[in-house]
């Protein structure tokens, strides 16, 4: 039974049932957040990410208000680095970021670490899954799909950063599964504000070949 529907959603309305939904916060974390992270030191301004606390605050707590079911992922490794690809491991280094280094929020991209963990702002709840993933798509190696069947979501509503990297990863991965998914655009951001243009276009182009995305003010006005 579809309950609802998000008229302005690009590139046509999301009909869409909350009790079927999940709201999926992916990577709000220090690291991609935070001076001295992850994010930073692999050369970029993480202002973009700063920007969207507000909104990605405001989307959460109108899903824990209407009783949606909300996921939280994080990008990061085991500290012996035994999940992490040599490939990663090399290309980090050489980009000045090596996952495992030293960094002001303890070692960067390593489980356990200040710099893994969520943001404050956006904390995860005791009940609020927390999927924490070894790459940028949140269905490899981790048991969220698994979390979703038991739930029997069938519709994802993402937020987080960035958005060409680990949102398009997990959403890519979520379209193959068979999950209608819908891209926040104002609750998602890239480091380069271009890339994030760029990837929401990606999305809704050829009748939606990801997805939907919308204002975090339509699907909160939905749910409300
Ligand atoms: N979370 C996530 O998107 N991981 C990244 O590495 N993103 C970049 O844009 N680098």
């Amino acid at each position: 039974i579809t309950e609802k529907v998000i008229e302005t959603a690009l590139p046509y309305a999301f009909p869409f049932d909350p009790a079927r939904t999940a709201v999926i916060i992916i990577d709000m974390q220090n690291d991609f957040c935070a001076p001295g992270g992850f994010g930073e030191r692999l050369g970029n301004d993480v202002t973009p990410a700063r920007r969207i606390i507000p909104a990605v605050q405001a989307v959460l707590a109108a899903a824990r208000a209407a009783g949606l079911t909300v996921m939280h992922t994080r990008e990061g490794h085991l500290p012996d680095l035994s999940d992490c690809p040599p490939a990663k491991l090399e290309r980090s280094r050489k980009q000045g970021a090596g996952i495992g280094d030293p960094g002001p929020m303890g070692r960067i991209l390593v489980r356990g670490e200040i710099g893994h963990d969520i943001i404050p702002e956006l904390y995860p709840t005791e009940g609020e899954p927390v999927i924490d993933k070894p790459g940028k798509g949140a269905f490899y190696a981790t048991n969220l799909q698994d979390l979703l069947e038991a739930r029997r979501i069938e519709y994802l509503v993402l937020c987080g950063v960035t958005t060409h990297v680990c949102v398009h990863t997990t959403l890519r991965e979520a379209n193959d599964r068979g999950y209608r998914c819908l891209v926040l655009e104002d609750a998602t951001a890239a480091f380069d504000p271009a890339d994030h243009e760029a990837a929401l276009h990606m999305v809704r182009q050829q009748g939606g070949i990801f997805g939907w995305t919308a204002a975090s003010a339509a699907f909160m006005s939905a749910i409300g």
